[in-house]
């Protein structure tokens, strides 16, 4: 079956390089027959930075991609010279109704003087249009003759949770892009290639500092600084923006209290306000988390979000600015043996009260779900609780709860679910899509309101933006969906795979494949029927620690015993339900009308509970885990199959971490397998769970130097135990094969902490057939010294050829070196033990390329 796909495969051009640092914008050759009538003119009216910048993008992404020279002219409107030119113009922006004026253009054709008018309503507007049909001829699709878009919403940022110092929160791809050492980085190349990046799908705003916000921010000098950054911005039209510490006038401004309703107070953000806008023309406006994560807030002087919102709306207002107030208001030290308490009924509990008490320059930023960006969760009922009041939607391109940018997860079939869902507030139809653009609850002049999209991004100095080159299909998902939530999912990644992959038709279907449903498959083995992410949610937030969950204050409890599992959300337990609409309640009030998705996230149910789908609960959740790994097994065999059609280095790198994904699907599903099991009591009707063919515990294998070790949480090592090394010349464990003559494929499960490098050999009868390190570019994305199932690890090797009674000896060499913590000056006694899990020897079932 390999052989006439080797020989397809050497007939494909050859490929070049790539760091994956181009994105979706490599403007790589098209068939440029496709676009001969394209006028080689450009004409651009105006001479803002911003038009500068689309017109000099269009002349240069069009010679790449057509590969001839386009020339660039800049005309005043008098000169009308059209013929024969793609022309460029933008009415002036109206700064005061700026922020929340959708921008919108047209890109229209006139045969007859073969040119190509772009019309925007802003400069801005320009820029867009310049993308969208650099787009267009990136991924060969025809130019229509006339086309007009319009942003469905004018508020389309990303925030970026960067801290001075350089590290980022929940940052997964290196550090900030902006920041070093605490001040704003001297070299700002890559914070301009990111606004460009931004700019080219649409972002207009991008909140630059983590919303756990550092109490100085706004002091003056850092204000200076944070203006380099604006000044890179402005030409891609985005505008900077600042996460604040609410107790800013308190702590930078020297006032005894930071009381929102205190006159000094009100007067300090007035003052500035006005300062800011002197030092940063454009500012977007601030992002507010308070009362929060221990963050101090209004609460602490007795004052409302719509209180402390407004007082900051105020003071930006004459300048264009706004504030998007999160709505992620929690306590997280609820009581974990109160089966009322209910982290979920956090945000409504918190603001319904106040609708209609914000200023119009106010937006309630809300997560999409009552958690926290979970492998599932239904949509959150605040945005069905505030028709009076402006909502924008906050989704993650980090990967925090899904996999860490570590694993292929295609977000936007998440947030396209979301978006599609109807929330009936009222008892009419209200999909989440239509509260977040403003549409469902107009303002009472029939205009809509303000409503906006947002996404944290949390791009890193890694090459390719955030570590593994799928993830950007999220981040470029988000903003086309920010721009028109009505796109296709499959129209999105196809556009996104055209430009960043290539047009060949094999590529694109073949992404489109392995993508399309890795969010549901991700889920499958994460976090069965909306329970939520099974992680260590004490840490990590990356690989399996179920029972992190519960017996602590941060409520994303999932209240398991021998009997079942789930929350009940009902009326009779914590009345959460009853926070949606009253047709939407009675759908998840029973779980007879409840989707098996969600199901747990609303119901306690026992583990034989009958699902729709026929199988009990316990049964769906092991078969689940089975079907999604091996659904992840195959995308490494899908992605071999574009060897030679992709670039090679940007091919190594996706392998390598579907090679990883695969390995680490496998730990989530043992972990959940096993927890299930053991707390459940119940066998898995197929036999699966506990019996593992051709695994040897590292335990009962023949030791020399190594010794056994539990491992916390227990789950997360097959058996609970490990076996270290502690002596630097190595260990070793053996083997000897009971099964007949044939090909096997040899499974390696072992931990590979940060810091070290342990390394491992594996020899048949005395002769080595395999060397790694465990040298931690893979996982975690975090420091984490033990094993754990953030640090599991899954070594492969394919095709070996063994006969009975062959001895395989495994010997791990481990890292004694005491060392600098990696980012930190502190000495590390987190040496690596070469640290094994188990040995896996099993037939190999299909013949498998190297
Ligand atoms: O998901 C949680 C994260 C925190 C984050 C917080 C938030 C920035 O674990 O790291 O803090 O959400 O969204 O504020």
């Amino acid at each position: 079956m390999w052989i006439p796909l080797l020989c397809l495969v050497s007939s494909v051009v050859v490929v070049s390089a790539e760091d994956g640092s181009a994105a979706w914008l490599r403007y790589a050759p098209v068939d440029a027959a496709l676009y001969r009538h394209l006028p080689a003119r450009i004409i651009v009216r105006g001479n803002t930075p911003t038009e500068r910048a689309s017109a000099e993008e269009l002349r240069s992404g069009l010679s790449a991609m057509l590969g001839r020279t386009m020339s660039l002219q800049q005309q005043n409107s008098m000169q009308n010279d059209d013929a024969d030119a793609i022309v460029l113009a933008a009415a002036p922006e109206d700064k005061a109704s700026g922020w929340n004026t959708p921008e919108a253009f047209s890109i229209d054709s006139n045969a007859q003087q073969n040119s190509l008018l772009i019309q925007g309503s802003t400069p801005r507007a320009v820029l867009y249009a310049a993308f969208r049909l650099l787009e267009e001829v990136g991924s060969e699709q025809p130019i229509p003759a006339h086309q007009q878009q319009r942003a469905a919403v004018a508020i389309r940022w990303t925030n970026e949770w960067d801290n001075p110092d350089g590290s980022i929160e929940r940052g997964y791809a290196g550090p900030s892009i902006f920041f070093e050492n605490g001040h704003m980085r001297k070299d700002l190349t890559r914070a301009s290639a990111y606004a460009r990046l931004l700019a080219s799908v649409g972002i207009n705003g991008c909140t630059v500092n983590n919303v756990n916000a550092a109490p100085d921010v706004l002091t003056t000098q850092n204000l200076q600084e944070f203006a380099r950054l604006a000044d890179r911005f402005r030409p891609w039209g985005v505008r900077l923006s600042l996460s604040i510490d609410l107790a800013s006038p308190q702590t930078i401004g020297g006032l005894p209290t930071f009381d929102p309703l205190d006159a000094r107070v009100i007067a300090w953000w007035q003052q500035k306000a006005d300062e800011i806008y002197r030092i940063i023309p454009d500012f977007a406006g601030f992002t507010v988390k308070a009362d929060s994560e221990g963050r101090r807030g209004p609460s602490q002087y007795g004052r409302t979000p719509a209180g402390a919102a407004n007082v900051l709306a105020r003071a930006l207002r004459p300048h264009g600015g706004v504030v998007l107030y999160r709505g992620f208001v929690y306590n997280h030290h609820l009581d974990w043996h109160d089966l009322k308490a209910d982290r979920a009924r956090a945000a409504v509990d918190n603001f319904a009260r106040y609708d209609g008490l914000f200023d119009d320059n106010v937006i309630v930023q809300i997560k999409e779900g009552p958690i926290d960006f979970q492998a599932r969760e239904p949509v959150s009922p605040l945005f069905a609780a505030l028709p009076h009041t402006n909502m924008a939607l906050e989704l993650q391109v980090a990967q925090e709860y899904t996999g860490q940018q570590r694993h292929m997860v295609w977000l936007p079939a998440m947030w396209k679910w979301a978006l599609d869902t109807d929330l009936r507030a009222g008892n009419r139809s209200t999909p989440l899509s239509s509260i977040v653009s403003g549409h469902a609850f107009a303002k009472a002049d029939g205009q809509p309101r303000a409503g906006g999209f947002v996404s944290v991004v949390n791009v890193g100095m890694d090459a390719n933006w955030l570590h593994h080159p799928m993830a950007m299909a999220n981040l470029y998902g988000f903003a086309r969906l920010a721009w028109n939530p009505g796109l296709s999912l499959d129209e999105i990644l196809k556009e996104w795979t055209r430009l960043t992959w290539g047009n060949d038709p094999v590529v694109v279907s073949t992404i489109h494949a392995m993508m399309a449903n890795s969010w549901q498959t991700y889920e499958g083995y994460t976090g069965p029927n909306g329970v939520g992410t099974l992680t260590n949610i004490l840490g990590y937030h990356f690989g399996p620690g179920i029972e992190s969950a519960e017996r602590n204050g941060w409520g994303q409890w999932i209240r398991a015993d021998k009997d079942g599992i789930g929350m009940d959300r009902t009326a009779a337990g914590t009345g959460y339900i009853q926070q949606y609409p009253p047709q939407l309640a009675a759908q998840y009030e029973s779980p007879a009308t409840c989707p098996d998705e969600l199901v747990l996230f609303f119901h306690h149910l026992s583990w034989q509970y009958k699902l729709h789908s026929g199988k009990t609960l316990i049964q769906s959740i092991y078969d689940q885990h089975y079907a999604s790994t091996a659904l992840v097994a195959d995308y490494e065999r899908q992605w071999q199959t574009l060897h030679g059609r992709v670039d090679e280095p940007r091919y190594q790198q996706v392998l390598e971490l579907l090679r990883f994904q695969a390995g680490h699907a496998v730990v989530w599903r043992d972990a959940m397998n096993e927890w299930f099991h053991r707390t459940s009591g119940i066998e898995d009707a197929q036999g699966r769970v506990g019996h593992y063919s051709g695994r040897i515990e590292a335990e009962s294998m023949i030791s020399v130097g190594y010794q056994p070790r539990d491992v916390v949480p227990w789950e997360t090592a097959s058996g609970g135990k490990a076996m270290v090394c502690l002596d630097a010349s190595g260990c070793s464990l053996a083997t000897q094969l009971q099964q007949p003559e044939g090909f096997y494929r040899i499974d390696v499960a072992y931990y590979d902490t940060w810091q070290g490098v342990s390394r491992f050999d594996l020899r048949l009868n005395g002769a080595s057939v395999a060397i790694w390190k465990a040298e931690d570019t893979l996982p975690p994305a975090q420091f984490d010294p033990d094993p754990d199932g953030q640090t599991a690890a899954r070594f492969t090797l394919h095709n070996l050829y063994l006969h009975l009674g062959d001895r395989l000896e495994l010997r791990g060499i481990p890292d004694l070196r005491s060392e600098l913590i990696r980012g930190t000056d502190a000495a590390s006694d987190f040496r690596e033990y070469a640290i094994v899990d188990y040995v896996e020897i099993r037939p190999e079932t299909s013949l498998h390329l190297p």
